[in-house]
């Protein structure tokens, strides 16, 4: 397979300018009718034009009206290349034949339930027809689809429906024109038995825009969230960034079977249902949250990644950092900012940093690939979004808008690259960004060390930093990074102190510009070591450091267990409280599996236990963050931190602290029960999904206690639940303890939902990702069960990429988790690529565990290299996990 670099960019030789496209889409094949109007980059020049291929049948070509003589060009599997095209423009009409029936790679044109649809990003453009299928080939379609009117009644492309009518045999036609130039990767089309959700967005200036939500009609009903998330994201788009839509038409189709969560096709968004449909009955506050952010995130698009698209893919970074930034603003805009920032934070530490530490690391914007689609990744999305979300942590919100309108105002229409975006930050700001920059191009978390000391006598107290940026593969040696940290000092009564002034390389700089006293600040790191010396303090202060986490590092400071329990008690920023008390749980966890590897009785500190009992009952607080403070760090978080993890020991100490927790707050996990159950009508609401999440947390510590007063608790909420977050939220309480209730439980859950797909999903996904012991059996026999399908890839995640989740059952001593892994990784390669090396990833860190399990899992990815007909995606993933 050959490495694509981004050092090789250049240019394209010719552009297109009008790209118009006809489907006659048919039961055996379809034909695809391609006229694309040509231009040269350079008049006058000539060079051959290679256009890319995939698994596409060639009929005819012609070049100004006349055809193609053989000799004039060459067919190899990837590519169609006319030798000598004419000088200057000209027009290039291509006839092709694909069988979107036999699709299974769900990218191209293919079928799901039925019906005819698209997946083009990265590369599926190519599955379609002939073409330059690069971003920066950005052109005006048309696109007229043909099919059977009664298999067929809806006909959607991008754009506005410009025409459309009955023909002879059955059939019917549309024909749409999208005024917008775009890149192949934003070209849609659904073709299919569909109903639409209506309704309607009164623009900023007064444009009415047209909203369709499309399913099958019986699902209609559950298209209301999604609605309104839609609607929603319109007026915060406007609010915050004065970004209107800019079409009359906006339609979302929702398709059982698709390859990620969705797609932004201009004005056509293509969804993963499971991102679309929801009902309290049938999808919980976790569901919920996700579509309103994902119908956002998909929307943004239309801005950032439409309008401004990306020069080439290792850009691709340039529109989902910053549209996951501007995602993660609309939701903690419509829910809690705090709550959602640990969310966040924790997903980056879960995923993302066992990637930046891992043998698939790459910078942000990754220097080279095999194949594109393995680079839709955390580093990408989440550390893409941290690198976008420190612009503004820098700039402050205005300077950050101002930094936007710029982008705007230069790009619109281009297809650009990461430093138009950090130059558009820095000109609309006269900004000094030092070397920023390396944010995108050096791999691996920044590992920050952080000693304070405090001199009475002269009111000083100093803060030292020493950054080192670990090596990855291929950088093996790095440069200090530009750290902005966040931060306040608090006073003994926990109160911020006002800051002055700081020393900082010999120079007394001012913090406030006026009089007014300043509480927080944000100091910029660049050297390896450096130190800041604040004036006028008072009192040793407590410093709590990277407020909000200002910057994607991992921090190690020396403050005690004593202020890390006073952070947890009184500091402002919210983020940092439960920050505090992470730290604090991961020492002790930590210290914990230590001692547990060394055969030691386990105690656990009670100054712990009564932190959390504070956080607890502590009415001040929010109810979802009180449930996330008393929510231990996971166990792939910890398994992280350690030199050689151990996944027998780290479950056992996460489960004893938690047992520990249930028994030692028995009293205060019952009144949460008690005082939080929702109210007769599901409502997705703050204070409504507040209440639940801090139920629900309680609720899974009381059902690890073992008398019957607990036991039967948890049975009746699961039998009294009137919606899915506290009916899921019970089962998974009782699924944690295996025995008779857990099975019979279990049944219930699929007699009463075996009739909708996505719910069946959650079921799955509960029971691949249980810890009780040799729960493989149960897995392997899922895999025949008459829900599961391994061409639908929401199964293939449920089931499979659930029993990867899975500390003990996946790490099994005997290897028997990574050979069930390594066999079905080599069935699903033959059906969906994609799919496949998003589930090979899960060997990716196999150097990390002991020699017995690292010699097992070696022996998987040897064999999945040795197969044959091994795809891309899979090759890649598995020999860089193996180098
Ligand atoms: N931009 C979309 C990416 C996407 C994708 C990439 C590769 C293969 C299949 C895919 N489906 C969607 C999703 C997003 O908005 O980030
Ligand atoms: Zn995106």
């Amino acid at each position: 397979p050959k490495e694509i670099f981004l050092k090789d960019y250049k240019m394209p030789d010719y552009y297109f300018d009008t790209v118009d496209l006809k489907f006659l889409l048919g039961e055996e094949k379809t034909i695809v009718n391609s006229k694309i109007m040509v231009f040269p980059r350079v008049e006058g020049s000539k060079f051959p034009l290679v256009l890319n291929g995939d698994d596409v049948k060639l009929i005819s070509i012609k070049v100004n009206n006349e055809d193609l003589k053989e000799e004039d060009y060459v067919l190899d599997s990837r590519h169609l290349t006319i030798l000598s095209p004419p000088t200057g423009s000209f027009t290039l009409e291509i006839v092709n034949e694909i069988c979107p029936q036999n699709n299974t790679s769900l990218e191209g044109l293919y079928k799901s339930s039925g019906n005819f649809c698209t997946q083009c990003e990265a590369e599926g453009f190519r599955k379609i027809t002939f073409y330059q299928d690069r971003p920066d080939i950005m052109a005006k379609y048309t696109c007229r689809i043909e099919a059977d009117k009664s298999l067929y009644p809806v006909l959607l492309s991008n754009g506005n429906l410009i025409e459309q009518g009955d023909l002879e045999g059955g059939k019917h036609y549309a024909l749409w024109e999208d005024p917008f130039k775009k890149p192949s990767y934003l070209f849609a089309l659904v073709a299919g038995k569909l109903a639409s959700r209506d309704d309607s967005f009164i623009t900023r200036s007064g444009r009415k825009i047209s909203l369709k939500i499309w399913t099958p009609a019986e699902d209609l009903p559950k298209t209301e969230h999604a609605m309104y998330s839609l609607k929603a994201a319109m007026k915060w788009d406007e609010d915050v960034f004065g970004l209107e839509y800019d079409l009359d038409l906006f339609n979302v189709v929702a398709v059982p079977d698709f390859n990620m969560g969705a797609m932004e096709n201009k004005s056509l968004n293509i969804f993963n249902s499971k991102l679309v449909l929801a009902s309290p009955e049938t999808a919980s506050d976790g569901d919920y949250a996700a579509i309103l952010g994902v119908i956002g995130h998909e929307y943004f698009h239309n801005w950032t990644g439409n309008r401004v698209t990306c020069r080439d893919w290792f850009q691709l970074s340039l529109k989902e950092g910053l549209t996951v930034f501007r995602d993660q603003e609309f939701s903690s805009d419509m829910g809690s900012r705090a709550v959602k920032r640990i969310a966040d934070v924790s997903r980056l530490r879960n995923y993302q940093f066992p990637q930046d530490s891992g043998p698939m690391a790459h910078p942000v914007r990754p220097h080279s690939y095999i194949k594109m689609d393995n680079f839709y990744t955390v580093t990408v999305y989440e550390k893409g979004a941290e690198v976008v979300r420190m612009y503004k942590t820098l700039l402050g919100s205005q300077g950050f808008r101002k930094g936007m309108d710029l982008y705007f105002k230069r790009h619109d229409g281009q297809a650009v690259t990461c430093e138009d975006f950090y130059a558009a930050m820095r000109d609309a700001n006269d900004a000094d960004f030092a070397n920023f920059l390396l944010w995108y191009s050096q791999a691996g978390t920044p590992q920050v060390k952080v000693t304070s000391s405090y001199n009475s006598d002269g009111r000083t107290f100093t803060l030292k930093f020493r950054q080192e940026v670990p090596p990855t593969p291929g950088q093996a040696v790095k440069e200090p990074m530009f750290i902005p940290v966040a931060l306040g000092l608090l006073d003994s009564s926990g109160n911020n102190l006002s800051l002055s002034s700081i020393y900082h390389d010999g120079v007394l700089q001012s913090i406030s510009d006026n009089d007014q006293p300043v509480y927080s600040t944000v100091l910029r790191l660049t050297k390896k070591e450096e130190e800041f010396v604040f004036t006028n303090i008072p009192e040793r202060p407590v410093p709590s450091l990277l407020r909000g986490y200002s910057a994607p590092v991992r921090m190690e400071t020396d403050l005690s267990d004593d202020d890390l329990f006073f952070l947890l008690a009184y500091d402002s920023d919210e983020f940092n409280r439960w920050e505090a008390g992470q730290v604090l749980a991961r020492k002790l966890m930590l210290q914990l599996v230590s001692d547990h590897q060394q055969n030691k009785t386990l105690v656990l500190n009670s100054k712990f236990v009564e932190g959390l009992r504070s956080i607890l009952t502590d009415s001040s607080l929010d109810k979802e963050f009180i449930a996330k403070a008393i929510t231990l760090p996971g166990e792939g978080e910890i398994m992280d931190m350690m030199e050689v993890a151990d996944p027998d020991a780290v479950h056992a100490v996460r489960t004893f602290i938690r047992k520990q927790l249930a028994n030692a707050l028995k009293a205060e996990f019952l009144a949460a029960v008690e005082n939080n159950r929702s109210s007769a009508a599901y409502v997705f609401n703050h204070p409504e999904l507040a209440r639940r999440a801090l139920k629900n947390t309680a609720l899974a510590y009381l059902a690890l206690l073992e008398d019957a007063e607990t036991a039967n608790l948890v049975l009746n909420e699961y039998k009294n639940a009137s919606n899915m977050t506290d009916q899921f939220a019970a089962l998974v309480a009782i699924a944690q303890k295996p025995g008779e209730t857990r099975d019979t439980i279990l049944a219930d859950f699929y007699a009463k939902w075996q009739h909708d797909y996505l719910v069946v999903n959650k079921w799955l996904a509960l029971q691949a990702m249980s810890d009780i012991p040799g729960n493989i059996e149960n897995v392997k026999n899922l895999l025949n069960h008459k829900a599961f399908d391994l061409r639908n890839p929401n199964k293939v995640y449920s089931l499979i990429g659930g029993f990867c989740g899975s500390t003990i059952n996946f790490h099994a001593k005997d290897g028997s988790g990574y050979e069930f892994l390594g066999e079905v990784v080599m069935q699903l390669d033959k059906i969906n690529p994609q799919v496949a090396s998003r589930m090979v990833s899960a060997f990716s860190r196999w150097k990390r565990y002991d020699e017995h399990r690292q010699n097992h899992a070696k022996a998987q990815l040897e064999k999945i290299l040795s197969a044959n007909g091994l795809s891309e995606n899979v090759f890649e993933i598995a020999s860089k996990s193996l180098a």
